[in-house]
């Protein structure tokens, strides 16, 4: 299969990265097909890159705009870049974008949460040079995340269109990450993939690399630097291994990061050098455990989203670091990238915290009709059409590829979600996600396990999927979507489904992924009524004394982080209130009382193999 290379720019003694962030002219096209490429946007609207356009302005039309709207900035490369291939990078456009420099097509990208690059040496002009960007933010059954799509014509016959969500976020667009502008040789090193191999008998480790390169060299050298500065190991060639002696593990809290200093040498000099840091550590599952080096792992910690006030969607690298100190104040150690990949910032900056992710790629809302009525569904889940009338497959295989191929190196990712809540209960759905678990293990230089997240509807007698997965992952809302208010059956009713679960696959651990109750936050009730926060402790504590009881349950993720932004609904209020934190981060009182469980539930070893 053809591979993508998704290098991080960084800069060395060969690159040299610019940052083409900042403030750029915005527009939207309305009628749809009045603005082209070939003039510069007449609009005094701007826009901060990146970030979500939607909360940028005052005005509701614009912020709930559905179809097409244009980004507009100027740059000048400077004389002495000329000679080296220039490349220019989106983080990511969500969710589609026609690139376009002084008016000629560059390139075009469907998916609003990977990156994509282009080589823009020969569209360059001296001077001032013009990018502009057309951006789409609908969603239909073709793409992911999955929208109800419709179009009207408006008094003109113009079209309007419409995009429901088939999710529980809001549908945030823009430019969201970085756009770089790199430079490299042009002998370069195009991708570089890197599998640890421990033996933790010994404490060494066969690091294996493959490099890949653009144009031609002589020689490609690798150096491993540790974090003391030191080299600790060397090899030469572009398919090649360096053992590691007395290795320092990537611990789960307890990062250790080397970096693999790549150099390609053509005639005798350097040409292009590359760094890539990466961890050591072995990831297993077996005998219904997860094992982080040979040891027991325990996921204690959050399903979040990339939302905060303003940015939306957008990088927000203050909140990403607030975010991972608050989680380790907690004793948590983890947390699903829910319902997206995150930024390749948030992947480095978690590498280097030890904070251990499961990576999801955006396939949310794989089921027809959406809903919050999860009664309603259970009794309809054999004639749930989801199957036949979604056109997925094609957007699904490409994230796979593209978060794989950008991810593959991470220490932190220790497992692939390749879904959220899709109707895996339903008529086709083994056909349809079979072939997608095998290409990502395929994909997968490091042969990471695979998981689907699991909705209500999804239980041992009616789920079609799970020979599929390594690890059970299940999402479950008993005292919040059903009995809404009585607490007092939720221990048992988690307790028996857990011990269905591990009869029926009993080498395969349990995790839940996501169990969580709507909290305003300030409001109390001495009868613990729901939206309370004693409600939220409540309901947290009723599950805590299931999860301690079965062997194979190991790891709770509760939902969610932090409050976030939702499309308008009669059940959310300014969005979706199951946060732990207020969406401006404040803790609510479940805080307190997962923190004190988390602090005393440790990381590696809880649950014992036996
Ligand atoms: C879920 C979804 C998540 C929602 C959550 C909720 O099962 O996976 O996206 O936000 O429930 O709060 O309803």
């Amino acid at each position: 299969m053809e591979e993508i290379n998704l290098l991080y720019p960084i800069t060395t003694n060969t690159r040299v990265v610019l940052d083409l962030d900042g403030v750029w002219k915005f527009q939207v096209e309305e009628p749809v097909g009045s603005i082209t490429e070939d003039n510069p946007l007449k609009t005094d609207e701007v826009m901060a890159v990146p970030a979500s356009f939607n909360d940028q302005t005052d005005k509701p039309a614009l912020r709930e705009h559905n179809g097409y709207f244009w980004y507009e900035t100027n740059f000048e490369v400077a004389d002495i870049l000329q000679d080296q291939r220039l490349v220019l990078r989106f983080g990511s456009v969500t969710h589609e974008a026609w690139v376009y420099l002084n008016g000629k097509k560059l390139t075009h990208h469907k998916g609003g949460f990977t990156p994509f690059e282009v080589e823009v040496n020969d569209f360059l002009v001296p001077g001032k040079n013009r990018l502009s960007v057309r951006v789409s933010n609908l969603l239909d059954y073709t793409t992911l995340p999955v929208g109800n799509f419709s179009e009207t014509k408006d008094e003109n016959g113009d079209p309007q269109y419409s995009v429901d969500e088939n999710f529980d976020f809001y549908n945030y667009a823009g430019i969201h990450r970085p756009v770089k502008l790199y430079s490299t040789p042009k002998d370069y090193i195009s991708d570089v993939t890197i599998v640890p191999d421990v033996n933790l008998n010994d404490g060494s480790a066969n690091v294996n690399f493959d490099i890949d390169t653009g144009g031609s060299f002589d020689d490609i050298e690798i150096k491993i630097i540790d974090e003391n500065n030191n080299e600790v190991g060397t090899a030469k060639g572009t398919s090649t291994n360096v053992e590691i002696n007395n290795v320092h593990l990537w611990q789960p809290l307890n990062a250790y990061i080397y970096t693999a200093k790549i150099i390609g040498i053509k005639n005798g000099k350097i040409v292009d050098t590359y760094e890539e840091p990466f961890g050591v550590r072995k990831v297993e599952v077996k005998s219904g455990r997860f094992l982080i080096n040979g040891e027991p792992f325990y996921f204690k910690g959050f399903g979040k989203h990339e939302d905060t006030y303003v940015n939306g969607k957008g990088l927000n690298e203050a909140y990403n670091v607030l975010d991972i100190k608050l989680m380790k104040s907690m004793g948590a150690n983890s947390f699903r990238t829910s319902h997206y990949p995150y930024s390749d910032e948030m992947m480095r900056l978690c590498d280097r915290e030890g904070i251990v992710v499961i990576e999801e790629t955006p396939a949310v809302g794989l089921m027809v009709d959406f809903g919050f009525d999860i009664a309603n569904k259970m009794d309809k889940i054999d004639e749930d059409p989801t199957w036949s009338k979604l056109k997925t497959g094609d957007a699904h295989r490409q994230v796979i590829h593209e978060m794989i191929d950008r991810d593959k190196n991470h220490a932190c990712v220790v497992m692939w979600s390749i879904s959220n809540e899709s109707a895996h209960y339903a008529p086709g759905a083994h056909e349809y996600f079979e072939p997608l678990f095998k290409l990502a293990r395929e994909l997968d230089p490091q042969k990471r396990p695979c998981t689907y997240v699991a909705i209500m509807m999804t239980l041992p007698d009616t789920d079609k999927c799970t020979d599929l997965v390594d690890v059970i992952s299940l999402n479950r809302y008993y005292g919040w979507y059903l009995t809404n208010g009585d607490l007092s059956k939720v221990t048992d009713t988690v307790l028996q489904e857990l011990n269905q679960w591990q009869s029926k696959y009993p080498d395969k651990p349990i995790i839940y992924t996501e169990y969580g109750a709507d909290t305003i936050a300030g409001v109390h009730s001495p009868y613990n009524e729901p939206f309370s926060e004693e409600y939220q402790v409540e309901y947290y504590k009723k599950y805590s004394t299931a999860f301690d009881e079965v062997k194979n349950f190991t790891g709770e993720q509760v939902w969610n982080f932090a409050d976030f932004q939702t499309k308008f609904g009669i059940q959310r209020v300014q969005g979706n209130k199951k946060g732990i934190f207020t969406r401006s981060r404040e803790p609510k009182m479940a805080a307190k009382y997962l923190s004190d469980r988390w602090n005393n539930i440790p990381n590696l070893g809880f649950k014992k193999l036996k």
